[in-house]
């Protein structure tokens, strides 16, 4: 009986110390030790090794910044505190640390790894270090050896600014704390029917007429509309500044022009590009429109390629998003004709390319367009992504796939040898409600999609082994039709995007809800120093013990107040 006590304790006691006691960075790193001591960083001492590029050295300096603004005390040049060192060993984003009492030695082997080096730093002390003021704290770091890497290459989030518009200032607030959970692809959504939000030198009425509504519709009353003007658009300098900014934090921008659906501010803008001609004007509305870049007129595709030359030129990434999604949604694909259908150019279009009339046709002209897109960007040295919907028909080869539609298409689309991102709208659509007591909340596109599913997703769920390695990774999406303020839109991206930091990071079977749940406490407490907003209710019924600390207001005051 003794001999089963002791190795019940021995059982429990090894479980305490491989998950260890108030550590609650997220997502949670590979491997982490403990130790005995804590090593302090206030006015410690910076030594960066030589052969560090000069991003990394920005990046650690700007993490030494926040030691000293948070501490309010300098840390100069020198040995014998933090030490960041190249080791080529590790793979791009991996890193490792070792903290003693008598110094950190950070390796990494280029910039993601020191910037996700020092995030797991900053995670490890009071969350004051996120803040801007000198905070009076324990700057203690526990004594530890963690060697980390993430599980996906692409880990993703989806800022939608064409139904609203988020200045440059949001946008990087979105970008901070995505770095701060290790995030790295920000897809840019950046035109829809209901603004086109990027500065095109060669089409200057798409920012003049396109990045304006009248009026935007109210509530979920369809054919209603507040009747105020509202847009907004970035110039390319200020394109170019967030992505600089990205950048800098190890992050890629990925731009998504939608096409050929989603266009209708183009077209409000250059109604010739649209089969009937229009007149068209930016939609007030949301839903998914009819109205769409004609096919059968080649004025469309110099139109697309000269937009696309200048986006290319703004943003250095690899891959280009051009969209692909609801060009004729299931609703309009039950009611019959769509101007596509109707249009004398695009059934010239058809006829030249032998496609055969019936209700496939026009799924097959897209797959025309899409494959002149997918030429156009592949012949200028890019790769392109789109929407599920694009494999629907014949799909060039070289293409990603964004499955949206549930995970269905990804699969299939893996299955098919097509690279793949999962953003399955069932796990990763943070636009949707994250509380049964969705009548407190502010109003949002609908369904249920709470903390715990978005945790629980496994990417390669339902995936034919052999088809795994076509997983690039994993994205969640706000799309932001009822979304209209940052503080709505942060509540609704914190702490789901935490979640889904983890099914991008940890390896599978290496998440533990529990643990992760218990950790999200520190989390708030980092919004808070970031002066975000975020949902506390999301751990599935309002019941707030606490509002997030920027007001001491009551719940309702509090929820009502994120919609102004
Ligand atoms: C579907 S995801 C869309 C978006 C909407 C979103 C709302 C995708 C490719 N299309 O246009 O904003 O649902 O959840």
């Amino acid at each position: 009986m003794k001999r089963f006590i002791f190795v019940i304790l021995a059982l429990v006691c090894t479980a305490c110390c491989s998950r260890p006691q108030n550590f609650n960075v997220i997502p949670m790193p590979a491997s982490v030790n403990l130790s005995e001591g804590s090593f302090c960083v206030k006015g410690a001492r910076v030594s960066i090794d030589q052969d560090l590029d000069s991003s990394s050295v920005a990046a650690v300096w700007r993490f030494i910044g926040s030691l000293e603004t948070a501490t309010g005390r300098k840390c100069r040049a020198g040995d014998g505190g933090f030490r960041f060192t190249l080791d080529e060993g590790l793979e791009a984003e991996e890193y490792a640390l070792d903290i003693r009492p008598d110094g950190v030695l950070v390796r990494a082997s280029g910039l993601n790894g020191f910037v996700y080096a020092c995030e797991t730093i900053k995670q490890m002390l009071p969350a004051a270090v996120y803040g801007s003021v000198r905070a009076g704290a324990n700057w203690v770091l526990p004594c530890a050896q963690i060697q980390d890497k993430p599980r996906f290459a692409w880990r993703g989030v989806l800022l939608d600014a064409g139904r609203h518009f988020w200045s440059v200032e949001e946008t990087k607030r979105i970008i901070d704390v995505m770095t701060a959970y290790k995030l790295n692809r920000f897809h840019w959504h950046l035109t829809d029917d209901q603004g086109w939000r990027v500065e095109i030198k060669a089409y200057p009425r798409l920012t003049e007429t396109g990045a304006w509504r009248s009026g935007t519709q109210i509530g979920r009353d369809k054919d209603s509309s507040d009747g105020i003007r509202y847009g907004g658009y970035y110039t390319q300098d200020e394109l170019r500044d967030v992505v600089d900014y990205a950048a800098a934090r190890g992050i890629i921008v990925i731009p998504e022009i939608d096409l050929p659906g989603h266009t209708v501010s183009a077209l409000a803008s250059y109604p010739e590009l649209g089969c009937t001609g229009g007149p068209y004007e930016v939609r007030q509305r949301w839903g998914i429109s009819q109205d769409i870049l004609c096919a059968g007129n080649e004025e469309t595709f110099t139109f697309i390629e000269r937009v696309l030359t200048e986006v290319m030129d703004i943003f250095p990434s690899e891959y280009i998003h051009f969209g692909g999604d609801e060009c004729f949604g299931d609703r309009i694909e039950r009611q019959g004709l769509v101007p596509w259908d109707k249009c004398p150019r695009c059934a010239a279009r058809m006829k030249e390319l032998g496609i055969k009339p019936g209700h496939e046709a026009r799924h097959y002209l897209q797959n025309y367009v899409s494959a002149r897109i997918q030429k156009f960007l592949v012949d200028n040295g890019r790769k392109v992504i789109g929407w599920d919907e694009i494999l629907q028909g014949d799909l060039a080869p070289g293409s990603t796939i964004m499955s949206w539609r549930g995970t269905k298409g990804g699969i299939e689309a893996a299955g098919k040898g097509f690279d793949v991102i999962m953003s399955p709208n069932t796990f990763m659509y943070i636009d949707y409600y994250q509380t049964r007591e969705q009548d407190k909340e502010p109003l949002c596109y609908g369904k249920y999609l709470p903390l715990e599913k978005v945790y629980s997703y496994e990417p390669l769920d339902g995936m034919p082994d052999e088809a795994g390695h076509r997983i690039l990774g994993v994205q969640c999406n706000l799309w932001t039709e009822f979304i209209g303020t940052p503080r709505h839109l942060e509540y609704m991206l914190l702490p789901r995007m935490c979640a889904a930091s983890e099914v991008q990071w940890c390896a599978a079977g290496a998440k533990d809800f529990a643990r992760f749940d218990a950790s999200l406490d520190h989390s708030f407490e980092i919004f808070d120093a970031m002066g975000l907003d975020y949902c506390l209710a999301c751990r599935g019924l309002i019941g707030y013990d606490r509002l997030p600390a920027r007001d001491s207001l009551e719940l309702a005051e509090y929820l009502s107040g994120l919609e102004k």
